[in-house]
């Protein structure tokens, strides 16, 4: 069958439905990946997307000074080696509308708009046991069935909105770094304010900056930033790594977080405070997330971690001009128990005459007005207002939407304490659903596009498995799963990674389980999967 003839199925209400082999939810790197795998392995498939475009991350965070904070070269496919010899990166790291390009260039290229249906939310799914199929509802009342669905939903899709008072009220323009508008939005002569001073924002910021004629920057938690160093990529290191690019990807994926981070194997501790010193120069004139790779204390050890979360405080006190506000700037926390961000001129920014840092832990918000916010101590008056104030990271993508598995169980209900996944790809009482980058996979703890291609093809493998012996359905087994999750907090536990509020802990959301998500240790997670597969699919029931 090929991929756009569907089968026609009785569905469980008895009405025929269009059947695939899979339904692919979200239309991103992830989900474009899958439908090129799971047709090439001669499975039907669909991909379903809200949004009216393809791209995911990249079509939604189109806020000014959007770029992926890996290089290039690395943050892109790597299935197809005449894809990746063809493709050229204008920068070092490209900005938004590059990723989005490539996007679209990859479904062009792959031939897979036939089986693209955008502007469309799978609003349901439902896992029919008697006739071993998930049903599948749009937003648009359509309904389908499928052998296996596959979430693509990405980790960081669901934006988070904090319930401001009043927020409803704001008679400005109201902006979501996460949900930005296609068209330019344009500030100038604007009083703007932005709430947040993670990733988004601090990219979002020195853009901003420039154009508007006052930026408020509301700040609850400082952060660590590294320079950018953004620009063409030279010719010699596209050669360079064109040449090898099989080996170079395979040496990356056999690092801590699977990327070329520089990683040194001895300890901060061993050295004196001058060669760290000279050592985290290095990596600063080198610039973005190279500092994860400093030491191999540096995320275990809270001493070791100091000595470079105190160099990047010092670069913050040399660069703002104002004593007071280099403090508010200088983060407490240790470095790396948020994900580190990389900026072009964040710290700069705030010298500008233009530029405002409200502390809003000391003073916080209060209520968002029809002309502005106002915290305990003072009102803002606003033309615009920006919240970067991130997302439902990795769960709220699937706990928004209505999963049924076995018995009607919602998956929501079945992560009331938390995120269980066997391996981060699947979970008991819900067979044949598979998650690309799910809770408990390194996902946001390695370059994602490696990680996204190693479940990709797990679970294409997966299903051509089950068909080639006749069998239906894949289940995750609850002690496989328990011990998988015990396992991926035992691995967290003594990092610094659990130490702070971070939204890998879900900390960044009132209410939600605190529970460590994703999984340290991609060279690990990626030899038990294939560990898995090798013992016929250990700790899967397969029927
Ligand atoms: O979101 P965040 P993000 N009142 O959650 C603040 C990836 N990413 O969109 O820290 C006041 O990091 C919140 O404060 P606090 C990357 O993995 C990558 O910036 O909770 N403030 C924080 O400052 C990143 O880690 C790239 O105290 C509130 C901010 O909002 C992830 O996406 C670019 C608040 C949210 O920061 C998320 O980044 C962008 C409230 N009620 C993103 N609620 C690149 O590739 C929240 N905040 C470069």
């Amino acid at each position: 069958m090929t991929s756009t003839e569907s089968q026609t199925a009785v569905s469980a209400a008895g009405l025929t439905a269009k059947h695939y082999g899979a339904v692919i939810v979200g239309g991103g790197f992830a989900g474009l990946y899958a439908l090129h795998k799971l047709r090439g392995l001669g499975f039907s498939a669909r991909i379903y997307e809200a949004g009216d475009g393809i791209g995911g991350t990249w079509f939604w965070n189109r806020y000014p000074g959007a770029r992926v904070d890996i290089q290039s070269l690395e943050y892109s496919y790597q299935f197809d080696e005449a894809l990746q010899q063809q493709w050229d990166w204008s920068e070092r790291y490209a900005p938004q509308s590059e990723l989005l390009d490539y996007a679209n260039h990859v479904a062009d290229r792959f031939d897979l708009w036939p089986d693209i249906q955008l502007d469309t939310r799978i609003a349901a799914l439902c896992y029919d046991d008697a006739t071993r199929v998930w049903r599948a509802t749009t937003d648009r009342g359509e309904t389908v069935t499928a052998d296996h669905v596959v979430m693509a939903t990405g980790c960081l899709s669901s934006t988070n909105t904090p319930d401001f008072p009043g927020l409803a009220s704001f008679e400005g323009r109201l902006l979501h770094t996460g949900r930005w508008p296609k068209e330019p939005v344009d500030f100038s002569g604007r009083r703007v304010g932005i709430v947040g001073t993670g990733s988004s924002a601090i990219q979002t910021i020195p853009l901003v900056a420039a154009q508007a004629a006052h930026l408020t920057v509301f700040q609850r938690t400082a952060n660590y930033s590294v320079p950018a160093h953004n620009g063409p990529i030279p010719d010699a290191v596209v050669r360079d790594v064109k040449s090898r690019y099989a080996d170079y990807r395979a040496a990356n994926n056999l690092t801590a977080l699977g990327a070329d981070w520089d990683y040194r194997e001895d300890t901060a501790m061993e050295h004196t405070p001058e060669e760290r010193e000279a050592e985290y120069e290095r990596r600063w004139a080198r610039g973005g997330l190279s500092f994860y790779g400093s030491y191999a204390d540096l995320l275990v050890d809270p001493v070791a971690n100091n000595t470079a979360a105190a160099f990047i405080r010092g670069k913050i006190r040399q660069i703002v001009e104002d004593p007071a506000t280099a403090e508010k700037l200088c983060p407490t926390a240790a470095l790396a128990c948020k994900r580190i961000c990389v900026d072009t001129g964040y710290y700069a920014t705030f010298n500008r005459p233009n530029v405002t840092l409200v502390d809003v832990k000391a003073a916080p918000i209060e209520a968002i007005t029809a002309t502005g916010l106002r915290t305990s101590d003072a009102l803002y008056e606003l033309d615009d207002l920006i919240l970067a104030t991130g997302f439902d990271a990795m769960t709220g993508p699937l706990t928004r939407m209505d999963i049924r598995g076995v018995g009607g169980l919602a998956l929501k209900d079945a992560w009331a304490e938390g995120p269980k996944t066997y391996l981060g790809l699947c979970v008991a009482g819900f067979p044949n659903l598979f998650i690309v980058a799910g809770p408990g996979s390194p996902s946001v703890l390695t370059n994602m596009l490696p990680s996204i291609e190693q479940h990709v093809n797990w679970i294409g493998a997966a299903a051509d498995y089950l068909r080639a012996n006749g069998l239906k359905r894949i289940e995750a087994q609850i002690p496989a799963q328990d011990a998988w999750v015990a396992h991926v907090n035992e691995t967290a536990a003594p990092t610094i990674l659990a130490t702070c509020n971070s939204w890998y802990l879900g900390a960044n959301i009132p209410g939600k389980p605190r529970v460590f998500m994703p999984y340290l240790g991609f060279a690990p997670y990626v030899a038990k999967c294939e560990e898995v597969v090798a013992r016929g699919y250990e700790g899967f029931e397969l029927a």
